[in-house]
């Protein structure tokens, strides 16, 4: 009866492959395929097949560049906008919210990508580094921040293992809210489920774009609202130069009366695989880069610059009262399409790789939907180097040099001497952990102080 009833359900939801499929099962696997097809939203579904059918490739002839604020550019405000953002912060108005649900691919590691050790001198994790600027953030302002991490179901118990082993890195473990990510299944070309097992379906994360319904869903969203907290500071698992909670764009996000605020660099070129913010159709948005034409992506204006070179770094500050009017589900999110070899399994070949479709919402699709947005642009060199490939850009290799620099930079600032090579490269390696300083301002101890060539100093 079992595989009937499955059957059954299948048929339902016009799956028919699968339904003459589940017939032939056992009692037991039945059951077990049941309890999976019986998750699935037969609405979803539907939107899914739709979204297969009409792959929408984003209308750009209606894309201008947006307004933005260069860091730095004026002064005094950023100083107002820093005091603002101080203050926000000890009011422990402010949550930290890292997407640390992707797999780590590219980056050929296995479990979290959180755990990869960035640590030019010290092998600090990702997930380290960034507890403790959090810890330090929190000792200037004068509490703990709380901070979410979104975890998919693929590594979420790794993750949380990993913190403990950790003792949450000096943390307050009552301070951090661990939560899965949606999954969200895939579909061959005929809009049929694939299997993943003879029992299960495929599925696979729901996209950063997921992370604001798995938030309010968890329940950690609802704790952080009884906390006081009004804006969420949000960035992704793989850029240890954040620019943790920093309080001049809180600032600016509030004065701004902003929802969605975002940080971006210049594009180093056309090709830089980073979306960009724009102006879509008279909203603010982000392209990414695998949609935007070429000729909008290589378009440059009267100066020589790219037209659109404001690279998406996917650091944010995203009001609360915008999280819950799009986590409640009235604002649906726009679906990403991949169309890629999948390890599935077939009803009559078993184990095998097929082409199918997987779905993915991105976050950055919310941009739109917001009553008010700010841009600022930032150095690159100060707050963005992501650790995504094994090799080459955007690597760990990329992210300890410019990491290395960063820090160093921060310490010829303050009068100290760092050695240096003819060509102008460090003669020493370095390394400044966050619990010591999150910026040169807490180097000051370091005033005139002469470092050794060819030493690996970690302060
Ligand atoms: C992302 C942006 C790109 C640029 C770049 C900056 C997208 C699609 N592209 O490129 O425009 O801003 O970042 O570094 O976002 N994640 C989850 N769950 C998921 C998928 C991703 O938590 O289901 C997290 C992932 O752990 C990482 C972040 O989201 O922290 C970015 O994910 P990605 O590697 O898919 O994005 P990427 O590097 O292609």
């Amino acid at each position: 009866m079992d595989s009937v009833r499955t059957a059954e359900l299948l048929a339902g939801l016009g799956q028919n492959r699968l339904a003459a499929y589940a017939l032939t099962l056992n009692a037991a696997d039945a059951r077990e395929l049941l309890r999976d097809v019986a998750s699935i939203d037969s609405e979803l579904l539907v939107q899914l097949q739709s979204a297969l059918r009409c792959r929408s490739t984003v209308a750009s002839d209606q894309l201008e560049p947006l307004p933005q604020v260069r860091r730095g550019e004026d002064a005094a405000k950023d100083a107002a906008a820093r005091l603002l953002g101080e203050r926000l912060l000890a009011e422990g108005k402010v949550a930290a919210f890292v997407v640390a649900g992707g797999q780590g691919s590219r980056l050929g590691a296995s479990g979290p990508k959180g755990q990869f050790p960035v640590g030019a001198i010290s092998g600090a994790s990702l997930f380290q580094v960034f507890a403790e600027k959090l810890l330090h953030c929190g000792i200037k302002a004068g509490r703990a921040i709380p901070w979410c991490v979104m975890t998919s179901p693929e590594n979420d118990a790794e993750t949380q293992a990993f913190f403990r082993e950790h003792a949450h890195f000096g943390l307050n473990p009552a301070n951090i809210f661990f939560f899965q990510q949606g999954t969200l299944p895939a579909l061959d070309d005929d809009g049929q489920l694939l299997l993943r097992t003879a029992t299960s379906l495929f599925r696979s994360p729901d996209g950063h774009g997921g992370s604001l319904r798995a938030l309010t869903s968890s329940g950690a969203f609802q704790e952080l609202r009884k906390r006081g907290v009004e804006h969420i500071f949000y960035f992704q698992v793989d850029n240890p130069l954040v620019d943790m909670c920093d309080p001049v764009l809180l600032g600016w996000h509030l004065s701004e009366h902003s929802e969605f605020s975002s940080k971006v660099v210049p594009k180093r070129n056309a090709e830089e695989k980073v979306g960009v913010l724009a102006r879509i159709n008279g909203a603010a948005g982000v392209i990414e880069y695998s949609d935007l034409p070429a000729a909008l992506r290589d378009s440059r204006d009267e100066s020589g610059q790219l037209r659109f070179r404001a690279g998406n770094i996917a650091v944010h500050v995203l009001d609360c009262g915008f999280v819950e009017r799009i986590a409640s589900g009235s604002l649906q999110l726009p679906w990403h399409l991949a169309r890629k070899e999948i390890a599935c399994f077939d009803p009559t070949t078993g184990p095998m790789t097929r082409v199918g479709t997987k779905f993915e919402l991105f976050i950055f699709d919310a941009l739109p939907l917001a009553q008010g947005t700010f841009v600022m642009e930032v150095e690159r060199s100060a707050e963005f180097s992501p650790v995504k490939n094994r090799s080459g850009a955007d690597s760990v290799e990329t992210c300890r040099r410019d990491s290395m620099e960063l820090h160093a930079a921060w310490l010829e600032r303050v009068g100290a001497r760092i050695p240096r090579n003819p060509d102008g490269s460090l003669a020493l390696s370095i390394e400044i952990s966050p619990r010591t300083a999150l910026g040169p301002e807490d180097l000051e101890r370091y005033r005139d102080h002469v470092f050794p060539s060819g030493q690996d100093i970690l302060l």
